[in-house]
C-alpha cells in the first residue's frame, strides 16, 4: 500500500504542491512544485489569478505523480473567505481578492440588516471587512448574484474542477460568517436576513471526507490513475497549520505566521463573550470540531508590501540581508499599531507607517533597516498582546508559544516574541500548513493514528523545532 499523499497549499503570496509520506512512525514531506500567487488589478478591482493557480496546481500534481505514481489522495487548502460564483457549474467572473476595496459599502449594508452583536452570536467571528458575508453582500448590491446559482470557496472550487463534485469544507466555510456557530450548518435565518439565497451554498463536509475520484480528463492531464481521490482537508490554511503545531502540552498558544499572523489558542467549545467580541476574537472551525479562538494580526504583509514598494524601479532586495540589518539596529524604533486598518489594502506601506508615527507622536524610522525593525517590533508586540488576550478571555493557561509558517524563520521576530512574552517560543515547522493537510489525508487513508495529540507528536519528532528563550528586555 502507498504511504504517499499530495498536498496543495495555496498561500496569499505563493503556492506549493508537496508530497507527504506518512506511516505510524514516519512523517516526511518533499516539495515538488512552488509557484507565485500574484493578484491582478483590473478596472473592476483586485482579483486572484485563479486560472493560473489551477494551471500551476495541475502541473504541480503532474510533478508529484512523476515522482510517486501511486498517491493515496490529494488535498487542497488555501487562504480563507474568497470564492467564485457559478451558474450551471460554470464560473461567473473572476474571484475577488479579499484586499479589494469593494466591501466598505457592504459592511454598512450588512450592519443595517443585522447588528454586529447579532452577527457574533450567530457566527462567532471577529469582524473583518472581507468576511465572505460582506463580499457576497457587495455582489448582491452590484447585481452579480442575480445570475448565480452557486458559490464555492477557493479550495472547494479547485476540488470541483478536479472531481466535478461541489462541496463546502467546514473549516473554511466557517470563515464565511454564514455557518451557525452552534449547529455547524449554514445559518438559514441569517441568510434570510442578509437576503442571500440559501440555494447558493453547497453541502457542508468535514475534513477527512472523500470528495471523489478525479475526472478522467483531469487525471489524464496530470498523468495519474483516475481512481486517485480528492480528500477534504482542513481546507482553511490556518486550520491545517494549527493541526500541525508540534505541541507537546495542552498549554500552548500558536502564531501561524505568514502573510497574516493568526494568533490564538485551540478550544473544544466556542467562547462567545461580549469581551471577546469587543477584542475582535474569532471562533473559526478547526479540524475535528475544535475551535480556533484567534485574532488576525496584520502579519508579514507589512514587510512584504514594504519590500515591494522599495523594489519599485530599483534592484531586488535580499530578505536575509534586510533582516540582518534590522537586527543590527540599536536606536529605539516606533512600536506602531500593527492592527490599524490603514495597513490592510495594497499600497505604500512605509509611507503609511510614517503617517501613523507622525499622527501618534512617534519617531519616523530613518532607514529601510529601521522600518523593518519597527515592523518586527510592532508585530511581536501585537502577537504577544493577542496571546495574552486569548488566554485571559478563554481561561486557557499558556506556557509555551508555537510559531509556524514562513515567519518562523524570522529569528529576530521569534526572539522578540519570547522577550516580550517571557515565555519560550518554539519555532517551526515552516510548512506546517502543508503538513496538516498531509496528516488529515493520511488519517483518512488509515496511515496514521487518529488523535490530534498523536499527530502533533509525529510532527514534533519529524521536524526541527527551534527554541527561543526569553531574555531580559
Ligand atoms: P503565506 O502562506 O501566507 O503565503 P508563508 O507561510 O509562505 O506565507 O510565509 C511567507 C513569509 O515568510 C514571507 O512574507 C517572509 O516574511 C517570511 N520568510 C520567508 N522566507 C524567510 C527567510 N528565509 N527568513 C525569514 N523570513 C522568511
Ligand atoms: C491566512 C488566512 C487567514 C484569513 C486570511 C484571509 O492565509 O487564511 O486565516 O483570515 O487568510
Amino acid at each position: 500500500m502507498t504511504t504517499a499523499v499530495a498536498a496543495v497549499d495555496l498561500g496569499a503570496t505563493s503556492g506549493r504542491v508537496i508530497l507527504g509520506h506518512v506511516s505510524a512512525n514516519e512523517l516526511s514531506i518533499r516539495p515538488v512544485a512552488r509557484f507565485p500567487n500574484t493578484p491582478v488589478r483590473t478596472i473592476d478591482g483586485l482579483h486572484w489569478n485563479i486560472l493560473e493557480l489551477y494551471r500551476s496546481v495541475v502541473a504541480g500534481l503532474g510533478a508529484a505523480a512523476r515522482e510517486e505514481p501511486a498517491i493515496a489522495s490529494i488535498g487542497i487548502d488555501s487562504w480563507a473567505v474568497d470564492y467564485a460564483l457559478l451558474r450551471n457549474g460554470r464560473m461567473l467572473g473572476v474571484p475577488y481578492h479579499y484586499r479589494d476595496e469593494r466591501n466598505n459599502a457592504a459592511v454598512e449594508a450588512v450592519h443595517g440588516l443585522v447588528t454586529p452583536p447579532e452577527l457574533y452570536a450567530a457566527n462567532g467571528l471577529q469582524f473583518l471587512p472581507f468576511n465572505s458575508l460582506y463580499q457576497l453582500t457587495a455582489d448582491r448590491l452590484a447585481g452579480s448574484l442575480d445570475a448565480a446559482d452557486g458559490v464555492l470557496l477557493v479550495p472547494d472550487l479547485l476540488g470541483y474542477w478536479l472531481t466535478g463534485r461541489k462541496v463546502a469544507e467546514r473549516t473554511n466555510a466557517s470563515t464565511t460568517g454564514l455557518v451557525n456557530i452552534a449547529t455547524g450548518e449554514w445559518d438559514a435565518a441569517l441568510l434570510r436576513r442578509l437576503q442571500l439565497p440559501a440555494s447558493l451554498f453547497p453541502e457542508l463536509v468535514d475534513a477527512g471526507t472523500r470528495i471523489g475520484p478525479l475526472l478522467d480528463d483531469v487525471a489524464r492531464e496530470i498523468g495519474i490513475d483516475p481512481a486517485t481521490g480528492v480528500t477534504a482537508v482542513g481546507s482553511h490554511d490556518t486550520a491545517s497549520a494549527v493541526l500541525a503545531v508540534p505541541a507537546q502540552t495542552e498549554d500552548f498558544a500558536y502564531i501561524s505566521c505568514g502573510t497574516w499572523g493568526l494568533v490564538g489558542v485551540e478550544l473544544e467549545r466556542p467562547e462567545l463573550s461580549e469581551a471577546g467580541r469587543l477584542a475582535n476574537f474569532t471562533n473559526e472551525g478547526g479540524v475535528d470540531g475544535t475551535v480556533r479562538y484567534l485574532h488576525n494580526v496584520m502579519g508579514l504583509w507589512l514587510l512584504s508590501e514594504s519590500v515591494r514598494e522599495w523594489e519599485r524601479g530599483a534592484t531586488p532586495i535580499s530578505l536575509p540581508a534586510l533582516l540582518a540589518a534590522a537586527s543590527a539596529v540599536t536606536v529605539p524604533v516606533a512600536v506602531f499599531d500593527a492592527n490599524d486598518p490603514r495597513f490592510l489594502t495594497p499600497g505604500d506601506m512605509p509611507a503609511r507607517i510614517a503617517e501613523w508615527c507622525r499622527e501618534n507622536g512617534a519617531v519616523v524610522p530613518g532607514s529601510q533597516a529601521e522600518f523593518v525593525r519597527s515592523i518586527i517590533e510592532s508585530l511581536a508586540a501585537a502577537f504577544v498582546d493577542a496571546v495574552r488576550t486569548a488566554s485571559s478571555l478563554s481561561g486557557k493557561r499558556v506556557s509555551v508559544i508555537h510559531i509556524v509558517g514562513g515567519g518562523s524563520q524570522n529569528e529576530l521576530l521569534c526572539q522578540l516574541i519570547a522577550d516580550r512574552s517571557g515565555l519560550p517560543v518554539q519555532a517551526g515547522p515552516v510548512e506546517a500548513t502543508a503538513i496538516g493537510n498531509v496528516l488529515v489525508q493520511a488519517r483518512a487513508a488509515g496511515l496514521v493514528d487518529g488523535s490530534r495529540a498523536a499527530m502533533r507528536a509525529l510532527v514534533a519528532a519529524a521536524f526541527e523545532v527551534r527554541t527561543y528563550t526569553p531574555q531580559a528586555l
